[in-house]
């Protein structure tokens, strides 16, 4: 079958990983438990499911670095991936997911937040939403909740082998849109990472921010 957009049907032989050593460190349960050294860190945000931890996996060309699951929820702590030797990739749990109790979400929705506005060397939040679907209420408070306190994100649309052209170019332009009235400049990235696709856009993005950090 021909595919229908610049996202093949097969998974991309060509994309070659920047990103060639790439190593578990920890869980963090909170902040007090993340690495105390003062690496540039890059972590992966979005609903339950939306592709997150198989990002972690498709960046650094390792299959099973990062768990992943069909069913939504598997992620329940930051785990924190070094790359290179130099930075630090954090795979986060996904927010809405409903099957997680009252107590767990309030513990998550507390620790992420003090996570996220007192890490000083986080330089990007990726937020990652399936292309399938229009970002979710949680993902449209979350994009205003960071602009609100100044903490950078990106957008990073997953699962873009599931869509045709029309879909693609639409779902772009109604999330620039967003950011237009949120009056925020936001980078937005369309990827397959089932298939590799798109991911050298995604490592450029994450190098230009790592370049921007000055030195300590
Ligand atoms: N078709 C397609 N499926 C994908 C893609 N990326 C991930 N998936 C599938 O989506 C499901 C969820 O992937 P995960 O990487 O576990 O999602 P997550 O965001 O880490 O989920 P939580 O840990 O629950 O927050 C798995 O079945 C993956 O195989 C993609 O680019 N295309
Ligand atoms: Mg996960």
């Amino acid at each position: 079958m021909k595919a229908n957009n610049r996202f093949e049907k097969e998974p991309n032989q060509d994309y070659v990983t920047q990103f060639t050593k790439a190593e578990f460190v920890l869980s963090a349960p909170k902040l007090t438990f993340c690495p105390e050294d003062n690496l540039p860190e890059f972590c992966l945000a979005g609903r339950s499911n939306v592709g997150k931890s198989s990002i972690v996996n498709a960046l650094t060309n390792q299959s099973k670095l990062a768990k992943t699951s069909n069913v939504p929820g598997k992620t329940r702590e930051m785990n924190y991936f070094r790359i290179n030797d130099s930075w630090y990739l954090v795979d986060l749990p996904g927010y809405g997911y409903a099957k997680v109790s009252k107590k767990e979400q309030q513990r998550w929705g507390q620790a992420m937040t003090e996570y996220l506005l007192k890490r000083q060397q986080l330089c990007l939040v990726l937020i990652v939403l399936d292309i399938r679907h229009k970002p979710h209420e949680s993902d449209l408070d979350f994009m205003f909740w960071l602009a609100e306190n100044a903490i950078p994100f990106a957008n990073v649309f997953n699962k873009a082998d599931k869509v045709g052209k029309k879909h693609h170019h639409d779902a772009l332009v109604s999330l620039k849109e967003l950011h237009e009235e949120m009056n925020i400049e936001v980078p937005v990235i369309s990827i397959s990472a089932q298939k590799k696709d798109g991911l050298t856009d995604l490592e450029n993005l994450i190098t230009e921010f790592i370049d921007d950090v000055p030195e300590a």
